[in-house]
């Protein structure tokens, strides 16, 4: 069993965030240090330290996170624009959260790579 973070707090709302999605697998809120014009982050409810420990039964889980990052980007009016989802792992990938998340960046005109 992975580590509790401050994303377990949050799912719990024992601190608050700016939740802009919630069902039974996920939620999704604004991050608190933006990267860009909208930074949300998608986040399973069930804790899962980093994409290394995703397993074949998390497959519907994580394909979940991304339709949610999907519908989001639509919602917030950057879908036909663009923009990027990222999910970081680990030291090297610029992880500092050990809870999965995916970023949603939009609302700028990106370069790549990312570094
Ligand atoms: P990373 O991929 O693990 O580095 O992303 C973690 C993100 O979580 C980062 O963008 C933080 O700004 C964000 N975040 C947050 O939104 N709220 C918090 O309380 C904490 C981190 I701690």
């Amino acid at each position: 069993m992975s580590t509790a973070t401050i994303f377990d707090k949050i799912i719990a709302k024992e601190i608050p965030a700016e939740i802009v999605y919630e069902d039974e697998l996920s939620l999704a809120f604004k991050d608190i240090n933006p990267q860009a014009p909208v930074h949300l982050l998608i986040i399973p409810k069930q804790r899962i330290a980093t994409i290394n420990d995703l397993e074949e039964h998390d497959r519907e889980l994580v394909g979940h996170l991304y339709i949610v990052a999907a519908r989001l980007a639509q919602q917030f009016g950057f879908a036909e624009d663009g923009y990027r989802v990222v999910m970081n792992c680990n030291e090297d990938g610029g992880q500092s959260v050990y809870h999965i998340h995916l970023h949603l960046l939009a609302g700028l005109t990106m370069g790549w790579p990312p570094f």
